[in-house]
């Protein structure tokens, strides 16, 4: 046994347990712990004295280990089997028993981290069940780990990492490494609430005397307010597994929320054109071709009739353009007709009794998967990406359906779990790929992918629309939470926010910023927009380029590049689907806060958030962007937003001199500011946007009856009064431009 003991008096004393797949269990019961040890230790993550157990149950042996580092601890488990024959293990808890605290569970909460990139992630509370999905065996591989269906009413389980909240305090439960099992962490709040951490073994077989090593667990109380729970957690998880962030993320275009499967090689075409053509006003990198091009899926070098030509010519025309050339794939995944099936049916992903195992239905078909631990697999895919990077020419890959490589099967090594058979498979795509490449994950198990990919796609699938939609119907669909949608792709982006470049660059999914063939209202566009913008995460759009309006287009190139800065999400731990992001940083050296505020809700949301809680002294300059207005602000920043509605603003203490308070020039406003000095009597500030630009700048200077004098690039500019001690300015320019103000001497 071991006792977690939070100062507020949440309680949680965990053993150990043990499952076969032949429905054999070793319930804590039947564990003795037969010896305790402290000792010093010193890895990785800090040095201490590592407290060890060793534990004895019918034909097993297991030591687990304890390391405190600060105010986390890490628990690993060391399974030894003492019996004369194999066995196949389903899971092992490394950490398994009774949670208490001084509140009943009907006023727990639950932050749940769904398994790959479209599962749900976010906070709910304790009673109730995890979201399922009305589409049963058809959707359920693309919304949840199949291996681990939601349970019934009272049972919340997570993946990878988990918080349960009581009252002031969280317990953050994470797998630290995530190479080699998938970790699952439940609560049961079903009679005496239970919380088991499960490394799940996937059936692997067990050899007398064989070890098996769990991954290391990361347990630790905060507080539930903290602005940045998963902090700490999340930086253990990076020091253990060597994430790969570059440190820039192409931005561009993507051709599949209007295209779709209907693509052709021509809408690639005139969306380069409009894209070059278009270039002074919009720095976009990237030009993604996504599902539509192949033949079929698992046949990736033949060609739909719609691209004759196949897709290098475009790779060609793209890079000579000036662009990045990117690709959509889904390596591990197969439609059953694919020739590769047809030539090699053992490389599929088969059940205990040789029937190919489902990976969900999708094109009107059901979907088969391969197993990258077959050996014939593994060449096989590093030749096709060989061939999609270096012969045909794309630098980007967009690595789809990543989930098939992990589906519960019998593969080729019985000896790998299904974490180890996607990993070793997004290994052979690295190596084949090299190291300069860019991998985006999507549809993927987050664990097994850090330190593969370059970029993961966080969230479902974004749409033009708010709420899920199927055969023109949303209210059935509502309660789904991994189904294309606008509602369900932002959730995510917030919830997941937390994980951006500690591992990768987080991929919010496309923007779609058009104005037709849409039923997003301007205040849903400009919700997606703020919860991009401050994401910090990839930029993508998925438009039609050449049929945006002129001021859509403008906001997309508002956005580029990506301020790459990871906000704080204010209530992640409160509500399901958070309202209140927030960064802290500088302009010109001194504070500047920036928050945005969503209202997902249908009703509109009036409130008031005190300043002091956003870190701001008061009183403060505010510059809210969708309404283009500069105010001071005293005491609490007012909220007033519609359905669906959003505000973007960036906040400055007030100091004597002139202050830089806001501008259109930028997305967020500010991110233009590369330089800047504000003096008692006087401000500069250095602009740099990269693309041609025009916008308005307000600025903050002391009211002394005199007319402020503005200079920009060292000629005197006009300047129109905006509120009492607000000046604002126009300006159109690109690359960089200085802008002076000196306050008037009366
Ligand atoms: C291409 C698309 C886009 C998109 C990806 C992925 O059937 N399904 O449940 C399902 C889920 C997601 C999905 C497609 C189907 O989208 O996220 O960006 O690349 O594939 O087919």
């Amino acid at each position: 046994m071991f006792t977690f003991l939070d100062p507020f008096g949440l309680r949680w004393t965990a053993g150990i347990a043990l499952e076969a797949v032949d429905g054999r269990t070793w319930p804590s019961t039947v564990w003795r712990l037969v010896e305790e040890q402290r000792s010093p230790f010193s890895d990785l993550h800090g040095s201490g004295e590592e407290l060890r157990q060793a534990f004895q149950a019918p034909g097993w042996e297991a030591i687990r280990l304890l390391r405190r580092y600060g105010a986390a601890t890490a628990v690993r488990l060391l399974l030894r089997r003492r019996a004369a024959s194999s066995i196949a293990l389903r899971r092992a808890a490394v950490l398994t028993g009774p949670v208490a605290a001084p509140l009943p569970p009907s006023r727990w909460r639950f932050y749940r981290n769904g398994f790959h990139s479209w599962s749900f992630a976010g906070t709910t509370p304790v009673e109730g069940r995890d979201a399922r999905t009305l589409f049963g065996p058809l959707g359920a591989p693309m919304t949840f780990d199949v291996a681990a269906p939601p349970g019934p009413s009272g049972v919340r389980r997570s993946d990878l990492v988990a918080a349960l909240i009581v009252g002031e305090r969280a317990l953050i439960v994470g797998q630290i490494t995530t190479a080699d099992q998938f970790v699952k962490i439940e609560l049961d709040a079903r009679g005496m609430p239970r919380l088991h951490v499960y490394a799940e073994l996937d059936g692997i077989s067990v050899d007398p005397e064989e070890e098996v090593p769990s991954e290391w667990i990361w347990v630790e109380t905060r507080e539930a307010t903290d602005p940045d729970p998963f902090g700490d957690y999340a930086e253990a998880v990076a020091r253990a597994m060597q994430p790969r962030i570059p440190p820039h993320a192409p931005s561009g275009w993507c051709s599949w929320y209007f295209y779709y499967t209907r693509v052709r090689d021509a809408d690639i075409r005139s969306n380069l054109q409009a894209l070059a053509a278009w270039r002074e006003v919009l720095p976009v990198e990237l030009i993604q071709i996504d599902d539509g091009f192949q033949a079929a899926v698992g046949e990736w070098t033949r060609f739909s009739p719609r691209f004759p030509e196949g897709v290098a010519p475009l790779a060609q025309e793209i890079r000579e353009a000036g662009f990045t050339p990117g690709l959509w794939l889904a390596p591990f995944l197969t439609w059953p007709e694919a020739a590769v099936v047809r030539r090699h049916p053992d490389w599929l992903l088969r059940d205990a009794r040789g029937r190919p195992v489902s990976a969900g239905f999708n094109w009107y078909r059901w979907l088969r998967a391969l197993d990258p631990t077959h050996p014939g697999v593994e060449e096989w895919l590093q030749d096709l990406i060989r061939t999609v990077v270096h012969r045909w020419g794309f630098p980007y890959l967009k690595l789809d359906f990543l989930y098939a490589a992990a589906l519960p099967g019998r593969r080729y090594d019985p000896k790998a779990t299904r974490a180890q058979a996607l990993r070793r498979g997004l290994r052979a795509i690295r190596e084949a790929a090299g190291e300069s490449a860019f991998l985006l994950g999507c549809g993927c198990p987050l664990g097994p992918a850090i330190g593969l990919v370059d970029g993961m796609r966080i969230g479902p699938d974004v749409a033009p629309h708010w709420e899920p939609r199927m055969f023109g119907l949303s209210r059935p669909f509502r309660a789904e939470r991994s189904l294309p949608a606008a509602r369900n792709a932002v959730r995510n982006t917030l919830t997941r926010s937390w994980m951006h470049r500690r591992w990768w660059w987080n991929d919010p999914d496309c923007l779609l910023l058009r104005a037709r063939a849409t039923s997003l209202t301007e205040d849903e566009v400009r919700l997606m927009l703020t919860a991009v913008a401050l994401s910090g995460g990839m930029v993508l759009v998925s438009d039609p380029v050449a049929e945006l309006p002129e001021e859509r287009r403008a906001l997309w190139a508002a956005l580029l590049p990506p301020t790459g800065e990871r906000p704080e999400v204010r209530d992640l731990f409160e509500r399901e689907f958070p309202r209140v992001m927030r960064r802290a940083g500088t302009l010109c050296g001194a504070p500047a806060v920036w928050v945005g505020l969503l209202n997902p809700e249908d009703r509109p949301w009036r409130t008031a958030l005190p300043l002091r809680d956003l870190g701001l002294p008061e009183p403060a300059w505010g510059f809210e962007r969708w309404s283009g207005r500069a105010q001071r602000l005293t005491g609490n920043l007012p909220v007033d937003l519609p359905p669906h509605g959003a505000a973007l603003w960036l906040l400055r203490p007030i100091r004597p001199g002139p202050q830089w308070v806001g501008s259109t020039l930028r997305i967020p406003p500010g991110a233009e500011v590369v330089e800047g000095e504000e003096e008692a009597s006087w401000g500069r500030w250095v602009l740099r946007r990269e693309a041609r630009a025009r916008g308005f700048v307000w600025l903050g200077i002391p009211d002394e009856g005199g007319v402020p004098e503005i200079r920009w690039n060292g000629r005197p500019c006009p300047i129109e009064r905006a509120g009492e001690g607000l000046w604002r300015v126009e300006q159109a320019f690109q690359g960089t431009g200085v802008l002076e103000a000196r306050r008037a001497s009366i």
